[in-house]
């Protein structure tokens, strides 16, 4: 496996050589962030972070995320012509070097949680999602706390969005999915990139927007839709795993082959639809860290893996989710992981 980290450019308050100086990391996780979805990330802008990466020691093989525009998600008249623009993006990025690109096809909001500053028991804090406190929040009223996203709306657009979402089905997005894959993913085989759908995160619909990536029975139909090696996934173990219906292992075990990119992380989930994220050992929440990896392992996984989310421990303020210490504390688990059943296959 390839360690990597993510990494949001000069203003992160994580720098490149706090995330050199983690154990076995070979690289980092970035986007270009100046251009709105849709854009065409310049040349220059691609270069330079694959520039800083490699001078701080750091490969720039991951992107996270080259994000999809609504229009292309709901179906608007520019869709082909943001399509050729991603693909665009994909093409540039291959012959940077790039060879994984991870997006979502999640309406209108990425993550989800309702609160982002949940209290442990041991004084650390991290992010906790609870359905009925959710269900008290109005988007459209801005009452909603919106998270560090790759991008966020104002009231106005946010409205628009809810508006044109109204008449989006599930069906819908399904075949806007696949309109985009069938642009994309001829492009990607060619550029040396594999795509990597992130899950939905939760796995289910919220405020009356469709949510499709979010289960084994939508996998198998989405890895359909193109069967390509490039066609793949961004296997998110704390995303899929909010849902008890998700059994994991077993998930990963099926599609080892089309996982490209693993993000770690775990959460306790404390009632149906409600759960908190914690630190990443198995012992420490309600998902089977060493399963999930064993069956990787075994089934000949070999992709690009980053600790997620981490609480934020030790006093460390910064990006909900994104600070160092924790996410470190992970890297260094998911190291021990591997190399003890790597050494025991
Ligand atoms: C959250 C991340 C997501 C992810 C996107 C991929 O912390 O896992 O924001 O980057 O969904 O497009």
């Amino acid at each position: 496996m390839k360690l990597t980290f993510r990494w949001y450019g000069d203003d992160d308050p994580v720098t490149l050589s706090h995330i050199r100086q983690i154990p076995r990391m070979s690289g980092i996780v970035s986007a270009v962030y100046s251009f709105k979805p849709g854009e065409i990330w310049s040349v220059e802008s691609i270069q330079a972070i694959k520039q800083k990466a490699e001078e701080a020691g750091l490969a720039f093989e991951v992107v996270e995320s080259v994000p999809v525009p609504e229009e292309i998600k709901y179906g608007g008249p520019n869709a082909d012509r943001l399509i050729a623009n991603y693909c665009e993006n994909i093409r540039r990025l291959g012959a940077e070097g790039v060879k994984c690109v991870c997006y979502n096809f999640m309406p209108v909001f990425d993550w989800l949680r309702s609160e982002l500053e949940h209290k442990n028991a041991d004084g650390s804090h991290s992010l906790a999602y609870d359905e009925v406190a959710l269900q008290t929040m109005d988007p459209t009223k801005s009452e909603l706390s919106l998270p560090g996203w790759d991008e966020s709306y104002t009231k106005a657009e946010l409205n628009r969005l809810m508006d044109i979402y109204s008449t989006v089905t599930e069906e819908k997005l399904w075949e806007n999915l696949s309109r985009f894959l069938h642009a994309v993913i001829p492009v990607a085989e060619e550029a040396g990139v594999n795509m990597a759908i992130h899950p939905d995160d939760p796995p289910w619909g919220l405020f009356g927007l469709p949510r499709i990536i979010t289960c084994e029975k939508h996998y198998d139909r989405f890895l359909k839709l193109v069967d390509s090696p490039a066609n793949g996934l961004t296997f998110c173990t704390g995303s899929l795993g909010a849902s008890r219906d998700n059994d994991l292992v077993h998930m990963a075990r099926k599609y080892a082959d089309r996982i490209h990119f693993l993000h770690l992380r775990n959460i306790l989930i404390t009632d149906d639809r409600q759960f908190h994220e914690v630190a990443h050992p198995t012992e420490c929440g309600s998902l089977d860290m060493y399963g999930i990896v064993k069956a990787l392992v075994e089934s000949g996984f070999d992709g690009y893996v980053r600790p997620d989310h981490g609480r934020m421990i030790w006093g460390e303020t910064g990006r909900y989710g994104y600070g160092l210490y924790d996410r470190a504390l992970g890297a260094a688990y998911i190291v021990g992981l591997f190399e003890g059943i790597e050494k025991t296959l």
